[in-house]
């Protein structure tokens, strides 16, 4: 089982700020702990960040044929990117949306997700461990 984690815009901030929100885990801590699980499950891994949603973009087109599944943090452009929408369905990877903060009980701009129509689940606050579920997930997707 391939898996790939990919995060977008603003994450490599976490842990430097707004603490209330999102907690004082780095996004490198929780590379460091998807990684461990992902070993134990005996799941391939890679973790990327990028704050450009062209690049997020690419990285999904990417993703086919060479990747089982995505978890997918893609911060505000969750709620924004018809691109990242289309790409998650044009390449048919099962893809997982995570948030580490639970949207629906935020600000109304958040409560929609232009993506989730097209992922196969969405996971969302439980901060770190919304990831490591999403993994859990993953490697179970193909049973369920
Ligand atoms: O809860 C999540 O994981 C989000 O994807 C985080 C995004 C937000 O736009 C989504 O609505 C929900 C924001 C990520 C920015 O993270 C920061 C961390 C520390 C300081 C500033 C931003």
């Amino acid at each position: 089982m391939r898996i790939l984690v990919l995060n977008g815009p603003n994450l490599n901030l976490l842990g430097t700020r707004e603490p209330s929100v999102y907690g004082t885990v780095t996004l490198a801590d929780i590379e460091t702990i998807l990684r461990q699980r992902a070993a134990q499950l005996g799941a391939e891994l890679d973790f990327r960040q990028s704050n450009h949603e062209g690049q997020l973009v690419d990285w999904i087109h990417e993703a086919s044929g060479r990747w089982d599944t995505i978890l997918l943090n893609a911060g505000a452009y969750t709620h924004t990117s018809i691109a990242l929408r289309d790409a998650i369905a044009g390449v048919g990877v099962a893809t997982i949306e995570v948030h580490l903060s639970n949207v629906m009980a935020r600000e109304s701009f958040r409560h929609h997700s232009m993506i989730a129509p097209v992922c196969r689940g969405l996971i969302s606050g439980f901060g770190a461990q919304s990831y490591l579920l999403a993994l859990e997930a993953a490697v179970n997707i193909k049973v369920v």
